[in-house]
C-alpha cells in the first residue's frame, strides 16, 4: 500500500487548515489567516518534503554519526546528545526559498508556493558547534554535509536532499540540532527526532531527520546541492536563456520580507471606516530596520512601527488602522528595509528557479458605500 494513504490523512488531522501541493512528497502551506500569531502554531506550520517521509520505526534508537573533516569521529545518541551538550532555545523563522514561487511570470519549474511557506517557531536543541567542537573541526573543513534517510520518490537509491552549511554558519551560535519545536517534541512531520534548525537561511538548509554530519574539505556536492538548485543568479538573467551553473551562487541568507495576514485578498470594508492592517516582518543576516505600508496601491507610504520581536531571526509584528476612503477599490501593501538599506522590490526580478522571491504583497479589497 503506497504509504501516502497513511501519511496523508496524518497530516490533514495534525494540519487541517492547510492546502495540499502533492501528497505523494507532502507538501501543505496554509491560508495567510492562519499565520497571524508571533509564534506560528504546529497546526499551521507549512511543510516542505522533496522525497517520501522516511519510515522511522523506533525514534528512540536514533543515532547521530560526525564524521569528515573532525579529529574525532562519533555517534550519537539522543540521550547522549541531550545530557552532554547545553540546551537552548532560538526562535526562528523558516522559509521555503521558493515561498512565493507561483508569482513568478514565466512561471518557473518548482512547487507553486503561494505566500504561506513560513512560520515562526521556538526551537529548541544543542548548539552544532558545540557537538562539532566536541569532535575537533579540523583546519580543512570548510562545509558541513548533511544527511537524511529520506529518498526521491520511486527512486529508493537517491536521497531526497542533502545539503550543508558554510562553516562559519554551522559555528554560528544560533545554528541548532534541534529536537524540539513550540515547546514539544520536533514532531515528524518537521523531521524528528533531530533536524538542523539555521536562522536566517533558506529552509532548505534546515536539514530534517538529521541521521549524519559529514565535514568537507570543499563546498557540500549532495543532492540539490549542485546546478541551480537553492541557488539564485549573480546576474540578470532572461527567461529561455542558456544556463551556466558558473552565474549562480549557492542561497545563504534570505532578504528582508514582509507578509501582510490582515486583512484578507478580498476584503470589504465601509466608506469612512478604518481597516487594520497586520501581519510580521522579517530578515536574514542583516537586522530588521523598518516597515512601511501603503493604502492606495504605493503611491503614499507611512512609517509603521514594529512591535519586538523574540530575538534577532523571529518575525516582528506590525499592526495598523489605515482609513479606508471612498467607495472603490482599495490595495494594502507593506514594504520592508533591513539595517543596509535593502528594501522589499515592488517587483522581484525573475529567476530562473523562482527562489526568494520578496516582492512587495499586494492585498486588495472593495470600499463599500455604507448602509442607509
Ligand atoms: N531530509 C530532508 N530535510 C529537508 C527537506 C527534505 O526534503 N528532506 N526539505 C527542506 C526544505 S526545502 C524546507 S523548506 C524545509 C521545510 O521544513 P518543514 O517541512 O519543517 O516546514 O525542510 C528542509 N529539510
Ligand atoms: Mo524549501
Amino acid at each position: 500500500m503506497p504509504r501516502r494513504l497513511v501519511e496523508l490523512p496524518l497530516l490533514r488531522s495534525l494540519k487541517p487548515g492547510l492546502h495540499v501541493h502533492d501528497e505523494e512528497a507532502l507538501n501543505a502551506e496554509p491560508s495567510l489567516d492562519l499565520l497571524d500569531e508571533a509564534i506560528t502554531p504546529l497546526g499551521a506550520f507549512f511543510i516542505r518534503n522533496n522525497g517520501a517521509l522516511p519510515e522511522i520505526v523506533d525514534a528512540g534508537a536514533w543515532t547521530l554519526t560526525i564524521d569528515g573533516e573532525v579529529e574525532r569521529p562519533a555517534v550519537w545518541s539522543l540521550a547522549a546528545l541531550r545530557e552532554t551538550f547545553e540546551t537552548v532555545t532560538q526562535t526562528a523563522v523558516l522559509e521555503c526559498a521558493g515561498n512565493g514561487r507561483s508569482q513568478f511570470s514565466p512561471a518557473t519549474d518548482g512547487l507553486q508556493w503561494r505566500l504561506g511557506a513560513v512560520g515562526c517557531a521556538r526551537w529548541t536543541g544543542v548548539r552544532l558547534a558545540d557537538v562539532l567542537r566536541h569532535a575537533g573541526v579540523k583546519p580543512g573543513a570548510v562545509y558541513t554535509g548533511h544527511h537524511a534517510p529520506d529518498r526521491q520518490i520511486g527512486k529508493p537509491e537517491k536521497a531526497a536532499l542533502s545539503r550543508g552549511l558554510p562553516i562559519a554558519k554551522a559555528l554560528a551560535p544560533e545554528t541548532l540540532i534541534a529536537f524540539g519545536m513550540n515547546g514539544e517534541p520536533l514532531p515528524r512531520l518537521h523531521g524528528g527526532p533531530l533536524r538542523i534548525v539555521a536562522p536566517g537561511y533558506p529552509g532548505s538548509a534546515w536539514q530534517k531527520w538529521l541521521d549524519r554530519i559529514s565535514l568537507r574539505a570543499q563546498e557540500h556536492d549532495g543532492e540539490k546541492m549542485r546546478g541551480t538548485d537553492y541557488r539564485m543568479p549573480i546576474r540578470p538573467l532572461r527567461p529561455g536563456e542558456a544556463l551556466d551553473p558558473a552565474d549562480f551562487a549557492v542561497i545563504t541568507d534570505m532578504p528582508v520580507k514582509s507578509l501582510i495576514t490582515r486583512p484578507a485578498d478580498g476584503f470589504t470594508v465601509a466608506a469612512g471606516e478604518t481597516v487594520t492592517v497586520a501581519g510580521f516582518a522579517w530578515s536574514g543576516a542583516v537586522p530588521l530596520a523598518g516597515l512601511e505600508l501603503s493604502c492606495d496601491g504605493g503611491r503614499s507610504w507611512r512609517a509603521v512601527a514594529l512591535e519586538p520581536g523574540e530575538g534577532p531571526y523571529a518575525w516582528r509584528r506590525f499592526e495598523a488602522r489605515l482609513p479606508a476612503g471612498q467607495p472603490g477599490t482599495l490595495t494594502v501593501m507593506a514594504r520592508a528595509h533591513d539595517a543596509a538599506g535593502n528594501r522589499q522590490p515592488l517587483e522581484m526580478p525573475w529567476n530562473p528557479r523562482g527562489y526568494c522571491n520578496n516582492q512587495v504583497q499586494r492585498v486588495s479589497g472593495r470600499v463599500v458605500a455604507r448602509a442607509g
